[in-house]
């Protein structure tokens, strides 16, 4: 990749940067910026030259404080992965996303690219193909948590002017795993490209964008944002023999819904209703 060390913006931060999508940018982000400032509550180790380790709770605005210094961008991916209780909910990934945006808007950092997730609009249905005007449709506490995330984005574009991403992730593999995954797979390349996409493109206030490959059977449209320059490489068609030959283990009610086995977990709902 191109080193662009001289260009804005030159002081990144990832948070949560010990985790999946953390290590992989991490390792994709190496030499492109002046300074790659990594954080997360779990242990991170081995500092590369131009990058910098700061351990820090993100619902502790006192710890993010220093965290956020002479920031010009933050890659928020700190908070949850999957779905939980209301207490690990409402803390790590609500409490601490506010935090994380409100210390950023005092240290005056200009932009936050958001890492959301495909299950804020999980309850759609499966038969239509989802733009980006689709409304937010959260599977679970951890989509509705995904939605805050992106609903506090806007908020954050509009009233306090800061250009604000926010990255629908679909299933973030280093291979697609199931036949799901042949429409939501995001690989590990694409997602480097898209989050730089994000951190670099100059001067936009708002952008939501699918985490989404170049998938044969992808069922979320980007074309509203071409503007972006993201484009996937990776299609999860290539492993299709692969995954067609292991049993089909989503239920009904998965298979309906885009959001899969998020929104069967717990159903107790009319899937007729649902439209
Ligand atoms: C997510 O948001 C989860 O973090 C991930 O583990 C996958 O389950 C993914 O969505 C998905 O929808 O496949």
């Amino acid at each position: 990749m191109t080193e662009r060390t001289d260009q804005w913006p030159r002081r990144v931060l990832i948070t949560g940067a010990a985790g999946a999508v953390g290590s992989v940018l991490r390792a994709g982000f190496q030499g492109l910026y002046k300074h790659l400032r990594l954080t997360d509550i779990s242990p991170l180790e081995d500092p590369a030259p131009g990058e910098e380790i700061m351990l820090a709770d993100m619902r502790d605005m006192a710890a993010l404080t220093p965290v956020m210094a002479d920031v010009d961008c933050v890659v928020h991916l700190a908070g949850l992965a999957d779905e939980d209780n209301w207490e690990k909910v409402s803390s790590l990934a609500i409490d601490g996303c506010y935090t994380v945006f409100e210390a950023a808007r005092l240290a005056g950092v200009k932009r936050i690219v958001y890492a959301s997730s495909n299950h804020a609009i999980g309850f759609h249905p499966r038969s239509k193909a989802l733009d980006l005007d689709v409304p937010l449709r959260p599977d679970g506490r951890y989509g509705l948590s995904n939605a805050f995330g992106e609903l506090l984005g806007r908020l954050y574009a509009d009233k306090y002017g800061m250009s604000i991403a926010a990255v629908r992730i679909g299933s973030f593999r280093p291979k697609p795993e199931d036949r799901r995954q042949l429409m939501t797979w995001l690989s590990h390349r694409d997602a480097v490209q898209l989050f730089r996409r994000c951190v670099e493109h100059p001067g936009y206030h708002y952008v939501c964008v699918y985490g989404v490959s170049a998938n044969r059977d992808a069922n979320w449209d980007n074309s509203q944002v071409d503007w972006l320059g993201y484009q996937p490489q990776d299609n999860a068609a290539d492993y299709e023999a692969e995954i067609l030959a292991q049993p089909d283990d989503e239920d009904a009610i998965a298979k309906a819904l885009h959001g899969g086995r998020f929104c069967s977990d717990e159903f107790d709902g009319d899937l007729t209703k649902i439209r």
